[in-house]
């Protein structure tokens, strides 16, 4: 059995991660489900947004599913679910998937996830206010082999995204991030994040495996997301050395929390990524999400009038289809920990 780590958090958090998990319960009996809270009631019990209790137990799991939560701006000594987690748990690696739905393309973008502008490191000081944009060689490194092995099993190269013009940072990150293609045998392609921001809305399918320090990266990221259609459909990895973490890229959407209108796709496909990542594979699930898409109602985010829970009785509905259609399915899904053509398709690296 392996053991998976809930976290649903608040918003529409806990709305689509009960979708993910009765996708996830459709497709493998293998995965035992143990839940933990996390966020702002957290914190004020314990002035911290994690029991520090839970956390070694989330440590010690195979793999976490989040949720979203909402991040104040302005409470004192708060600091934000996820980025507690992608720092605790040693998560420096972001992958995101915009997925191949409705007749457009792939687009994966690597996301440098634990420094950068996000290090952490700053203060205000005398009216004056100081972000630390740190790069670090084995930050840098780990980062750029990362973009290389999604490269490599793509058949494909990198687009490394900087401002390497301007900044010093970004000068040493690119050499790094050079060095290693080149040790490797993998094309880098250069892009100005500002001249980018173009490329990536008019020929959003033409860069390969886009490699970006953490907040270029999560703009891009958020950019990307309109070529499909919705921000809600879009899945994401954060991979450590010792555990993953899969989230939906949207956000905890407080506006429509507690509707029951909430994209559930973007938290489906996640549990998709964290299927290989176990070694499990993720395909049928995102042949059944790919299925849905093409008939089935979707939700308001996406112009239709389906809520969540149609959603994922129509994904299940397909799963089941497929699993009765074809036998081998059951078995590869069941059974095997299959290779390197699984992390081709999305999910990438098998649990260690
Ligand atoms: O995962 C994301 O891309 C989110 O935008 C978070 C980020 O900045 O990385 C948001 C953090 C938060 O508000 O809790």
């Amino acid at each position: 059995m392996y053991r998976v780590a809930v976290i649903p958090g608040d918003g529409i958090g806990p709305e689509v991660i009960d979708g993910a998990v009765r996708v996830l319960k459709a497709v493998t009996d293998r995965i035992r489900f143990e839940y933990y809270e996390g966020g702002l009631d957290v914190f004020r019990e314990c002035g911290s947004p994690i029991r520090e209790d839970d956390l070694d137990e989330i440590r010690r799991s195979d793999a976490v599913l989040f949720g979203a939560t909402t991040t104040p701006f302005d409470l004192p000594g708060y600091r934000s679910l996820i980025l507690t987690l992608r720092k605790e748990l040693g998560l420096y690696a972001n992958l995101r998937i915009i997925p191949e739905l409705k007749g457009g393309r792939e687009i994966v973008i690597v996301r440098e996830n634990s420094e950068g502008l996000y290090s952490g490191i700053g203060s205000v000081v005398n009216e004056r206010a100081v972000d630390v944009r740190l790069i670090t060689r084995e930050g840098a490194e780990r980062i750029a082999r990362f973009a290389v092995e999604q490269a490599k099993v793509r058949g494909s190269f990198i687009t490394f995204v900087h401002k390497a013009n301007v900044l010093i940072g970004d000068k040493f990150f690119r050499r790094i991030v050079l060095e290693v293609a080149e040790e490797e045998g993998v094309e880098v392609k250069d892009a100005i994040i500002d001249s980018f921001t173009i490329k990536l809305v008019r020929k959003p399918w033409e860069h390969g495996v886009i490699l970006s320090e953490n907040l270029f990266g999560d703009i891009l990221s958020d950019l990307a997301t309109v070529h499909a259609g919705s921000i809600g459909i879009v899945p994401s990895g954060n991979y450590g050395e010792e555990i993953a973490l899969f989230e939906p890229v949207h956000g905890s959407a407080p506006d429509i929390a507690g509707r029951g209108i909430a994209n559930p796709i973007g938290a489906i496909l996640s549990g998709a990524m964290l299927l290989d990542y176990l070694g499990l594979d993720g395909s049928l699930i995102r042949t059944a999400v790919s299925n849905y898409v093409r008939d089935g109602e979707l939700t308001p985010d996406m112009g239709g009038r389906a809520r969540t829970d149609d959603v994922v009785r129509g994904i299940i509905g397909e799963i089941e289809n497929l699993l009765s259609m074809d036998e081998v399915w059951r078995d590869e899904i069941r059974v095997s920990r299959l290779e390197s053509d699984i992390s081709r398709m999305a999910g990438l690296r098998l649990h260690p």
